[in-house]
């Protein structure tokens, strides 16, 4: 095992990067329709909700026509427009495999499908969270290039230990991150474009915090992994977020070895509030 509890090594049929065939053939029709499904109740939900670069990326990425998509098909178009790559892999993969694959442009995705009975349920990222949810952000050329980073500092984070502060700028980024758009708030993150409830919980609910992105702030911030977010960061533009990520993190890992870890629900008095959260749904779950 490794220190993420994830075995070292990949399993049976896997390769040594732990990539596998994606075998698009081998998808059977109840499978396929899953993903209809799940695309259909998204693509009706995300216009006004998603941010603009998302909703372009789904458009150029053609993603819903024939079921699951292609990796082959998809990779043609994506490493056209930003020379990323979907690979497929089993699941959940070590954190320095996940890094090394980011750093070099390559997208891990699982090859699975949530069941018909699950549509709201899961708990390793299956084919429609990795790919709907992803890889329309992977077509801009400004997020294509903050993934990259994220990936190359995300292998320096574990070699000096911080990795639990550089998940947290992942999670309330690429997973949970809001965007400030001219009409108003928009969504980013693939953990809320992927899902039905927090699409519509992360901008109207008036339980969360909406609070203005701070780099620091944020990888002081735990976070949920079993509910709606109790806060949501909003980046100004993508771009502001890529700057913030090309400053050396050494000085900022030195500051979070000495600083305590935050409320998930606090606001500090240098926040730029957007929404003061009610709490009461995460109150209404304790
Ligand atoms: N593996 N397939 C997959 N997908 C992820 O999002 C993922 C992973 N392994 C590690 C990981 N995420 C996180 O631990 C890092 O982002 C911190
Ligand atoms: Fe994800």
């Amino acid at each position: 095992m490794g220190a993420d509890g994830h075995p070292d090594i990949p399993p049976p049929g896997a390769r040594a990067d732990w990539t596998i065939d994606q075998d698009w053939s081998g998808y059977g029709a109840e499978e396929h329709q899953v993903w209809v499904t799940l695309y259909e109740r998204q693509a009706a939900l995300l216009p006004g909700r998603a941010c603009d670069p998302f909703l372009r990326g789904l458009e150029a990425l053609d993603l819903h026509d024939a079921g699951i998509p292609d990796f082959a098909r998809l990779n043609g178009e994506l490493r056209r427009l930003t020379g990323w790559t979907v690979v497929a892999v089993p699941g959940l993969v070590p954190d320095a495999v996940f890094f090394e694959h980011l750093a070099n442009r390559r997208f891990p995705a699982g090859r699975f499908i949530r069941r018909a009975d699950q549509l709201d349920y899961l708990q390793e990222p299956d084919v429609f969270h990795d790919v709907f949810g992803h890889v329309p952000m992977l077509t801009d050329p400004v997020f294509a290039d903050y993934m990259q980073a994220y990936g190359r500092g995300g292998l320096r984070a574990l070699g000096l230990g911080r990795l639990h502060n550089l998940a947290r700028l992942y999670w309330y980024t690429v997973e949970f991150g809001l965007i400030e758009a001219d009409q108003g708030l928009r969504i980013f993150g693939a953990g809320i474009v992927s899902s039905r409830a927090e699409s519509i919980f992360a901008l109207d609910d008036p339980s969360p915090n909406r609070l203005g992105f701070d780099l620091e702030r944020v990888m002081r911030t735990p976070y949920r992994i079993d509910d709606f977010q109790q806060t949501y960061f909003v980046v100004p533009s993508l771009q502001a977020l890529l700057d913030a990520t090309l400053q050396d993190f050494d000085p900022i890992y030195a500051r979070l070895a000495r600083a305590a870890d935050l409320g998930v629900a606090e606001i500090l008095p240098e926040d730029r509030v957007y929404s003061r959260g009610t709490q009461a749904y995460a109150a209404s779950r304790a």
